[in-house]
């Protein structure tokens, strides 16, 4: 067993941030649609979350945004895949020309699945880009999504990285906001936990659940997981009816320790003793279980008390919970957390941050984050242009200052000066990325 680290890829928020109200079953989207977003603000919250991380001594990297209005994608839809499209599909297919300038990757929780060496057959790092298939917006990320982490991981010997899953409703996959890994120490193998709404085939009412259990298993086949050490478990159709469109809206979890809500599984009491089982000689597990009684599981997801991250920050000898400034907001969850630290729990210690441009669409600090488990020998064989330094946080910030706007709306996108100016800041960020790689 080789040491490992959990490394944070933050996805880097792009100048199209905006209020859509796309996401069906999303609630902070629908409330928020047509708001004036400001993506320069977002952009430089989620920075300064990257610092925070990297200033404790944890491993930091980010995920470049992929560039938008999405040509390509108006191109399938019948357009010419010209510069031409954005004015003939403002007027023609409104719909269409938001979904093609949705910032929608800076979620990068939903990126892919990500298992590490010490869980795989092969001994390599897998990742699964996920297909997104339930909301248009999101079904046009994935192949841009595989390039980027092709290029970050991009040792054969040490990565593989899957294309998604079939775009098809039976396989309708959002990646690691609906996977957690519990292990003794991240270098450790592990247990892995996959998150369902429904089987392939079943149709359910209410908002939409948003992964299969046939996509999860694909997936952890493909990965080479030991069947003992994978648990399947199903959502609570109360969780997703109540605005839970991803697991990771009711539970996180890092090592031995799960923090859930009292209502996020169908049936919390197997799900636990399946990890339990699963885990056998390889760790305890302990659950953080916050009952419907304190938090009101609307309370869970407006407060968002549970998209936290859940990290071994060094020098400290418990948990430390980094929620949004929502919950802080929020009586409940603030109570609850007040409560929980002084407990002598597994987390000794909640932090919290500013996201609120990424909340207003329903993406918190672990929306933000894919977590890759990696060895010194695959830190080391990675793109290194993508782990952050304080630098090269000033310098993104400073790309951010230069090229975003503070404000935006739909109905800015008909005007084709927003699409160059994209495609400048594009281009600058490919050099930056060409730089940080010399370095
Ligand atoms: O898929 N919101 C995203 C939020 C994703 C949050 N991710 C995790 N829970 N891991 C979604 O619903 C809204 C975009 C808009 O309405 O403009 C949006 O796509």
């Amino acid at each position: 067993m080789s040491e490992a680290f959990e490394v944070n890829f933050d996805g880097l928020i792009g100048p199209t941030h905006n209020y859509g109200g796309l996401s069906d079953g999303n609630l902070a989207s629908a409330k928020n649609a047509g708001a004036v977003a400001n993506p320069k603000e977002a952009a430089l919250q989620g920075l300064e979350k990257m610092r925070l991380l990297h200033r404790a001594g944890l491993k930091q990297g980010f995920l470049p945004p992929l560039l938008r209005p999405n040509l390509a994608f108006l191109k399938q839809a019948g357009f010419s895949g010209t510069a031409e499209d954005i004015v003939k599909a403002a007027t023609e297919t409104p719909a269409l020309l938001k979904a093609s300038y949705s910032a929608s990757s800076m979620w990068a929780a939903n990126a892919a699945t990500v298992s590490p060496s010490a869980d795989t057959e092969d001994g390599k790092l897998h990742l699964t880009s996920a297909n997104l298939s339930t909301m248009l917006h999101r079904s046009i990320e994935h192949p841009e999504t595989t390039a980027n982490l092709s290029a970050i991981f991009n040792d054969p010997s040490r990565f593989t990285v899957h294309d998604a899953l079939p775009e098809h409703f039976d396989f309708s996959d959002e990646g690691a906001a609906n996977h957690v890994r519990l292990c003794s120490t991240h270098g450790e193998a592990g247990v892995e936990l996959f998150v369902y709404g429904r089987d392939a085939g079943e149709d359910t009412s209410g908002f939409p659940a948003r992964q299969t259990r046939l996509a999860s298993d694909r997936i952890a086949r493909s990965h080479g997981l030991k069947t003992a050490r994978t648990v399947f478990a199903r959502q609570s159709r109360e969780a997703i009816d109540a605005g839970a469109f991803h697991n990771d809206v009711v539970c996180v979890g890092t090592l031995d320790t799960l923090f859930a809500h009292e209502y996020a599984f169908e049936d919390k009491e197997r799900t636990y003793q399946d990890i339990r089982d699963a885990a056998d000689d390889l760790f305890d597990l302990k659950v953080v279980e916050v009952p419907q009684a304190e938090v009101p599981i609307e309370d869970a997801i407006s407060s968002y008390l549970f998209n936290s991250q859940l990290l071994q920050w060094p020098g400290e000898d418990r948990l430390v919970l980094l929620a949004p400034t929502e919950t802080w907001d929020t009586p409940t969850a603030k109570a609850f957390c007040d409560r929980m630290v002084q407990g002598n729990g597994p987390i000794g210690r909640v932090e919290y941050v500013d996201v609120r441009q990424s909340m207003r669409n329903g993406g918190g600090p672990a929306c933000l984050r894919l977590r890759v488990v990696m060895t010194e020998a695959e830190l080391s064989a990675m793109n290194s242009a993508y782990l952050l330094t304080d630098q090269k946080i000033d310098i993104l910030q400073e790309w951010v200052r230069t090229h975003y706007r503070d404000g935006l709306t739909a109905s800015d996108f008909a005007d084709p000066t927003l699409a160059s100016e994209i495609r400048e800041a594009h281009l600058a960020l490919q050099a930056l990325l060409r730089d940080f790689a010399e370095n």
